[in-house]
């Protein structure tokens, strides 16, 4: 009998569990026309894959400007992987935010990202790194903002053509080491733009080496600095280096190995992306073999990322589904005036 109460009240329980589960989905849904309700603070979340990385600290100061500007709240969190993509995505919703700003870690949680969005009424922007299907094609209806990844990738190679003929070295004693991350199509074509243009300039492909860091999640200066030593070790009659990534990040790493090595800096000439952790090296005195960089705008990808976001949860102004930006060569001539413009 007392079982029978228990099993009883085993249901009754479970029954008022599931009730209360479809009444919490209900509940986040967003409201007809997208906009907040009246009087409550518009909350947008902003995540990224890493939070140590100086260019996602330098976008996301930027969109807390914007935050500032028009008075909603800015949700920042990491998100190294799927699980904490997940769990960010869930706490958004529990504290009612309308929109969220990703920079996913791995664009093949695409699909699970939209497909969580869309449960919990969130609108969706990804930013630098888009969202890929599960066909690996770009998911062209979730609006991106991103950088013009080969035409950068082709000014890499240009300042790496002109600085080599300025510092006057014959192309049969230079090596070159590409940090690569061909799994994300943004790092894979800023590779790519820099190799086309060195080649285009008699550079011999066959004297490209590329140092391939393992995934989006080790994308960082250390593994960078691992990844460009092999080729140090397998190449060692190479008398200049020359060195592009991705970002300033995989820059630095081989700047790095090569001083471990003991190599002369005015024997390497590398050139990054981002400005933003490639400018403490151009600070340097001595100069480091840390040549130039290509500036990108943290503005643009962090302040109208978050305004583009918080005028389509209040206004209803959907985002162009792409936008793509610029950058300018800094050195150690012109990066403080550069920086300046871009408000760094
Ligand atoms: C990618 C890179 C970042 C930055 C951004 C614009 O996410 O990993 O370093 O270059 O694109």
């Amino acid at each position: 009998m007392l079982k029978r109460l228990w099993l009883l009240f085993g249901i009754v329980a479970m029954l008022f569990v599931i009730g209360c589960g479809s009444k919490g989905g209900d509940a986040t849904a967003p409201s007809g026309d997208g906009t907040a309700s009246s009087g409550e603070k518009v909350k947008i979340g902003f995540l990224v894959k890493s939070a140590t990385e100086p260019w996602f600290q330098t976008e996301w100061k930027f969109a807390d400007e914007a935050a500032a500007k028009y008075g909603f709240e800015l949700i920042k969190q990491e998100v190294k992987d799927a699980e904490k993509v997940s769990s960010a995505i869930d706490e958004l919703a529990v504290k009612g935010a309308k929109g969220v700003i990703i920079c996913t870690p791995d664009p093949k949680l695409g699909t699970l990202i939209v497909d969580k969005c869309k449960e919990k009424g969130l609108k969706l922007m990804s930013v630098d790194d888009r969202l890929e299907g599960p066909d690996g094609q770009p998911l062209t209806d979730v609006p991106h903002v991103g950088i013009s990844a080969r035409d950068i990738g082709k000014s890499v190679g240009q300042a790496l053509v002109d600085e080599m003929k300025k510092r006057g070295w014959n192309l049969s004693e230079v090596g070159a080491i590409a940090v690569s991350l061909d799994t994300l199509q943004t790092a894979r074509e800023r590779t790519e733009g820099a190799m086309e243009i060195l080649t285009a300039n008699g550079f011999d492909a066959t004297r490209i080496w590329k140092a391939p860091w393992k995934n989006a999640a080790s994308a960082d200066i250390p593994n960078a600095l691992d990844a460009a030593n092999i080729v140090l070790t397998q190449q060692p009659g190479v008398k200049y280096w020359i060195g592009f990534s991705s970002n300033d990040d995989g820059v630095l790493g081989i700047v790095r190995a090569t001083e471990q090595r003991g190599i002369k800096a005015e024997n390497v000439i590398g050139v990054g992306i981002n400005g933003t952790s490639g400018v403490d090296d151009l600070k340097k005195t001595p100069p480091t073999g840390f040549f130039a960089s290509i500036l990108l705008s943290p503005r643009k990808h962090g302040y109208e990322t978050a305004e583009l976001m918080y005028k389509w949860v209040t206004e209803g102004t959907e985002p162009a589904k792409e936008t793509w930006t610029s950058g300018t060569l800094i050195t150690r001539e012109n990066f403080e005036e550069e920086m300046k413009k871009e408000g760094l």
